[in-house]
């Protein structure tokens, strides 16, 4: 039986400050009809996908700040997201869906809920990365305060069998760390959906911002061949509250080649044809696990946090 699934990347352009859930849900149904008209059966949304990139500002009021978080699962009875699930659900599409979380117990994440195409929950992921800073700099042009309102996920990564595959998510800054994708390749992961709102601009280093592009692709192309899987990665790009953000969403195979690009930085949809089996090329030959990773030699990996140099 073949494992075939039509994947689509529901890359989004800026959302504005004042935007409401209702307006940005209006975009994520007009994105869900062109996907259905595509015979997507899966179809991913952007990190924090309801809401501007609200870690760009400092917020004394904590109310404002909760007014960028669910406290809901999205798709939940009552949220804004109700109908979008239901309607995916009678168009027999799953949906990764990037959101602030807001916990009852108030725990802030950055997370992505995942639904199979009947609509039942494969899993939820909440970012383990967490980029950025904790404090007030108003220096910046404009701020990361990522480590201010999101916690780091102490669940770490996990994979789940849905979609006659292994899938498997990360959230933006995941993308950039080799052991993202290979914790997930030790699971057997087949396919790794990643939303993200990558700046441009990089105030600690600037002599990144020409490179945002390369280094984007370079990440997730090469966790694709290492580990023998399927890449998906969903941006919000655009010009958003004068923060440019990267665009280039795209669908990388297990060869490492992209399949699908985006070729603007507003709302557009991408589509592959996906073949979990071209996954067993790589993992059943040079990536053979089982037979060919030395565990013993990488020891470090786990047992150091930063680099320790020779003395
Ligand atoms: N949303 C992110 O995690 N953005 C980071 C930026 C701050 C570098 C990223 O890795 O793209």
């Amino acid at each position: 039986m073949s494992r075939e699934l039509t994947v689509g990347v529901a890359q989004l352009g800026p959302i504005a400050r004042s935007e409401t859930r209702a307006e940005v849900v209006d975009r994520l149904f007009t994105l869900l009809h062109e996907a259905h008209d595509q015979r997507v059966e899966l179809l991913v949304y952007p990190e924090l996908a309801l809401t501007t990139f609200f870690p760009r500002w400092w917020f004394e009021d904590e109310a404002e700040l909760d007014s960028f978080y669910e406290t809901e699962d999205p798709g939940t009875p009552g949220t804004a997201t109700e109908e979008l699930f239901k309607t995916a659900t009678e168009m027999g599409i799953g949906i990764h869906l990037g959101y602030a979380e807001l916990t009852a117990d108030r725990h802030r994440y950055n997370t992505a809920i995942l639904t199979e195409r009947d609509g039942s929950l494969v899993g939820k992921f909440r970012k383990v990365h967490i980029p950025g800073h904790e404090d007030h700099e108003p220096h910046r042009r404009f701020q990361h305060l990522e480590r201010r309102y999101f916690e780091e996920s102490q669940e770490g990564f996990q994979v789940w069998r849905a979609f006659d595959g292994i899938v498997g998510m990360a959230i933006c800054n995941d993308r950039r760390w080799p052991e993202t994708y290979r914790v997930m390749g030790l699971s057997g992961a087949e396919l790794v959906l990643i939303g993200y709102n990558t700046p441009l601009h990089y105030p600690p280093d600037p002599t990144q911002d020409p490179l945002q592009a390369f280094h984007n692709h370079l990440v997730m192309q090469s966790g694709a061949y290492q580990n023998g899987m399927w890449v998906v990665g969903a941006a919000k790009g655009g010009t958003e509250e004068g923060c440019e953000l990267l665009a280039h969403s795209c669908i990388i195979a297990p060869s490492g080649q992209i399949v699908a690009q985006a070729v603007t930085n507003g709302d557009e949809l991408i589509r592959a044809r996906i073949d979990f089996d071209m996954c067993r090329n790589y993992k059943e030959t040079l990536f053979d696990f089982d037979r060919y990773r030395r565990p013993e030699a990488y020891r470090q990996i786990i047992e150091r946090k930063g680099p320790v140099p020779p003395p």
